[in-house]
């Protein structure tokens, strides 16, 4: 292996995640931002799936920087909003995006539903010398009536974990990290690099 090819660039700018998943990643392989590349771009996600805007970060890199990456989208999905906020989850309430108003759209728009299943869904596109690697995450749960906790971000004071008694919001990060859509996800992506 060349050092070229042990460079992996996560197609990101959020440095809390690169830092998060240096540390799970093999020691062979040198984790590299968008920055650290020479990518100073901004990155599209316009198409209308997890895996679709995934594909389309890593893709990018791969083509314009030919340097081996993965890219990862999250969302929110709710039975009875027919799978909403979705892809559309950071910005469900519009822009400027905020937390708090995405959560008080989804809790107006479920104030007179009974079904309340919902899911977290994570979705990594890895391409390593041009071959695309997917990897998903899913996480189970219920939207509650009212926000509890202030821990993690965004949906998690409205999220109960399937099998819990506390939101994401309440559980502390260490216990969040250990079931979270995210993680799952991650936690394949890294077996793949190790195999
Ligand atoms: P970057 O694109 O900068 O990485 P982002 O905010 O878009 O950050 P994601 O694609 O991972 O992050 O997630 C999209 C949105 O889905 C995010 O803004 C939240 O509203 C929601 N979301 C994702 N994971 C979540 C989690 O673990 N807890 C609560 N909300 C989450």
């Amino acid at each position: 292996m060349t050092f070229s090819d042990q460079i992996l660039c996560f197609a990101t700018r959020n440095q809390g995640k690169i830092k998060e998943i240096g540390a799970l990643l093999p020691p062979h392989l040198v984790l590299k931002s968008l920055d650290e590349i020479g990518c100073f771009e901004e990155l599209e996600e316009t198409t209308d799936t997890l895996e679709g805007n995934s594909l389309q970060k890593a893709a990018y890199v791969w083509e314009k920087y030919q340097c081996n990456c993965f890219a990862d989208d999250s969302g929110l999905f709710i039975d009875a909003l027919a799978g909403r906020p979705g892809v559309h989850s950071a910005y469900y309430a519009g822009e400027p995006r905020s937390y708090e108003r995405n959560v008080a759209l989804v809790l107006e728009e479920m104030k007179n539903e009974t079904h309340r299943n919902a899911h977290f869904k994570t979705v990594i596109t890895c391409i390593i010398a041009g071959n695309v690697h997917q990897f998903t995450g899913i996480l189970e749960g219920k939207i509650i009536h009212t926000p509890q906790g202030s821990n993690g971000f965004g949906y998690d004071p409205i999220f109960l974990p399937k099998g819990y008694t506390q939101t994401l919001a309440e559980i502390s990060p260490a216990e969040k990290n250990k079931i979270s859509h995210r993680s799952l996800a991650f936690s394949q992506m890294k077996n793949f690099l190790h195999s």
